[in-house]
């Protein structure tokens, strides 16, 4: 199964989602994030591909837990997702070819436009939960089943 990541950068009140402008979950906002390449571990992978995708580096990463994302009708797309909280940024959050950044409310995600899975543990993680889910999609990638791992 494909190792990814996401991050939520945490400030001020405020988390950092981006929006996806192409690819899986395009149109949909989420933590910055991505796939963990050979030889890299998942914390560096993180660091990675928040930078590719904002344009800033995040300083200090908490891990969260682990999410896998099941396709049963796209196994290719299947995941295990590492879920960090990050803190401290270095550099502003920019436009780029892959995501939108914005920062959001904690109290007001807007979780009509996020990922299905996102309302039943996203809320609980930004508030100092951890997060150890699998969650299973139909082929029209709406959420079908979970359990806890
Ligand atoms: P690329 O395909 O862009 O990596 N991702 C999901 N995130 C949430 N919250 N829910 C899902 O439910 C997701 N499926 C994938 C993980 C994919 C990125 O998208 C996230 C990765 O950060 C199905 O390389």
């Amino acid at each position: 199964m494909r190792l990814t990541t996401l991050c939520y950068v945490v400030r001020d009140g405020q988390v950092l989602l981006a929006m996806k402008k192409r690819g899986l979950g395009q149109g949909k906002w989420n933590g910055p994030g991505g796939k963990v390449e050979d030889g890299e571990t998942p914390e560096q992978a993180c660091r990675r591909e928040f930078f590719e995708e904002t344009g800033a580096s995040v300083m200090t990463l908490e891990a969260k837990g682990l999410i896998e994302f099941v396709f049963e009708a796209k196994p290719d797309w299947n995941q295990r997702c590492h879920v960090f909280i990050g803190r401290d940024l270095a550099g502003q959050p920019q436009e780029t070819e892959e995501m939108l950044p914005a920062w959001y409310s904690l109290s007001e995600l807007p979780l009509d436009n996020m990922w299905e899975d996102d309302a039943l543990w996203l809320p609980a993680v930004l508030n100092g939960g951890q997060v150890n889910m699998r969650f299973y999609f139909d082929e029209q990638s709406k959420l079908v089943k979970h359990e806890r791992i």
